[in-house]
């Protein structure tokens, strides 16, 4: 799908447990400039229904598992993360949905900006005529 995709970490794994080293100008395609991350969100509950306009994003799942629904005005897509060592890249005028949170699940997010709420794009049908416009 346009502006997203999986990434795959590397884990290092021995008999004391395993480590997952994520590093900036390395692994993650933008300078991280914010940190944040979801916990305690119950399983019939949703969130995200927006897009950004120029954040790019990725998302962790560091403990249990959450679903994300992505849409352009062309494609869709469900991924589902968990502690793998993958994380999912989302960059400018995707919509995103996120649902199916187990219980515990950690989502962790690495953002290129400071939290703007100009940056989002909150109504769907706003959002279609924007990215019809862009893509
Ligand atoms: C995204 C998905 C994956 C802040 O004050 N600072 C922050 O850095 C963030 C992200 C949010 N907030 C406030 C704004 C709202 O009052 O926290 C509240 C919940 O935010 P929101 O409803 O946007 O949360 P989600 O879970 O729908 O979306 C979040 C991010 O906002 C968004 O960028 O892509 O996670």
């Amino acid at each position: 799908m346009l502006n997203s995709g999986i990434m795959k970490f590397k884990r290092v794994e021995g008999k004391y447990g395993n480590l997952v080293p994520i590093e900036g100008g390395r692994d993650i395609p933008f300078d991280i400039k914010r940190i944040y991350y979801i916990t305690d969100v119950e399983s019939d509950i949703a969130r995200g229904f927006h897009s950004h306009r120029m954040l790019h994003q990725v998302l962790l799942c560091l403990n249990g598992e959450v679903k994300i629904k992505l849409k352009t005005p062309f494609e869709e897509e469900v991924i589902q993360l968990k502690n793998d060592s993958r994380g999912l890249y989302i960059g400018p005028m995707i919509w995103r949905e996120m649902y199916d949170f187990s219980e515990n699940a950690v989502l962790l997010v690495l953002a290129s900006d400071n939290y703007s709420e100009d940056d989002y794009i909150r109504n769907y049908d706003f959002y279609l005529d924007e990215a019809n416009k862009l893509f």
